[in-house]
């Protein structure tokens, strides 16, 4: 994963995280306002932490691939975000993966305290829903698909989703998972909320069926693709490049890709899921536009 991300990618990347930080910041400010104190603040301060912001860009690319041209879906883009933020704020906390560093920056526990990041956390979520219904009004979406999204997007977030692969993650520290035990954790942890943001970009553009089945492989493949290359760069990156602590599976001996395949066989497998991704879209005549860059960008970032 050493490789320097594309500047077709890094364009992408960029426009769109532009346009989702305007938007995140427009909601802490909100949030800052209506919530007094230090809850107030620290949802403002995990709000604003610098992400790169990478569902959001599936999102939006996924939205124009499939025909898309409302400027409302930065609000859709922003409410993946938000669930996202809140993963890793609790993901973060002393009874989860307990790191100091996010972001290249505190934790939001460190920076205030963990009952305030565990309230974070839980108040993301609705703020994350509001987000998403306002959006979707903005953009005319009618009430199926507001409800197709919602729950798409909650679903992903949830038991079925990112909870129940957390929650198999930490079942199985210390204990060794094969490849398959491994590949439903991170599908669950990490990969349902990034095909979920695919899907709702291509729900909200209205894809047809086939479109949209060409889209859930893309997404599933890409979501794996993402962590195996996150596996790598926790193996060989460091902390300051990363923004969180480098080395911490090794540390508190989690399975990982890199722990059953070794790093270059993990890379490999990176690459594989991102051209079984790829293949899904040229299979089905989709024009991946945006998609192309980004999915190539997953699996060679340095961060
Ligand atoms: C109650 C069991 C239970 C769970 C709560 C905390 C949680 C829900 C889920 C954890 C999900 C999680 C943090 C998955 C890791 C996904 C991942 C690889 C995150 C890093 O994403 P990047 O690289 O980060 O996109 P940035 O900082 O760029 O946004």
């Amino acid at each position: 994963m050493t490789e320097p991300a594309s500047g077709e990618a890094i364009a992408v990347l960029d426009s769109i995280r532009h346009h989702v930080d305007e938007r995140l910041i427009e909601v802490a400010t909100r949030m800052e306002r209506e919530v007094p104190g230090r809850l107030g603040e620290a949802l403002a301060y995990a709000l604003r932490s610098p992400g790169k912001r990478v569902r959001p860009a599936l999102l939006v690319a996924a939205y124009r691939a499939c025909g898309g041209s409302h400027p409302g879906i930065i609000g859709l883009a922003a409410s993946v975000e938000i669930v996202h933020t809140y993963s890793l704020v609790h993901d973060d906390l002393p009874s989860m993966d307990n790191d100091a560093l996010r972001r290249g920056r505190p934790t939001t526990h460190v920076a205030f305290d963990v009952p305030t990041a565990t309230r974070v956390g839980y108040l993301l979520v609705p703020v994350a829903a509001e987000e998403l219904v306002r959006a979707a009004r903005v953009m005319g979406l009618d009430h199926g698909t507001i409800g197709a999204l919602a729950r798409r997007l909650f679903e992903a977030g949830g038991i079925r989703g990112m909870v129940g692969g957390q929650w198999l993650d930490l079942e199985a520290e210390g204990k060794q998972l094969d490849l398959p035990g491994l590949t439903t954790v991170h599908q669950g942890k990490t990969g349902a909320l990034i095909a979920a943001a695919v899907m709702i970009g291509a729900l909200a553009a209205g894809a047809p069926a086939a479109t949209l089945e060409a889209l859930e492989e893309f997404g599933s493949e890409i979501g794996l693709a993402f962590q195996v290359a996150d596996d790598v760069l926790d193996a060989t990156g460091s902390s300051r490049v990363l923004g969180k602590t480098a080395g911490k599976d090794a540390e508190v001996a989690k399975s990982t890709y890199v722990g059953l395949l070794g790093v270059e066989q993990a890379r490999q497998e990176a690459l594989r899921h991102c051209r079984l991704a790829l293949e899904a879209l040229e299979r089905a005549g989709v024009e991946p536009g945006g998609l192309a860059p980004l999915a190539r960008y997953i699996v060679t970032r340095s961060s």
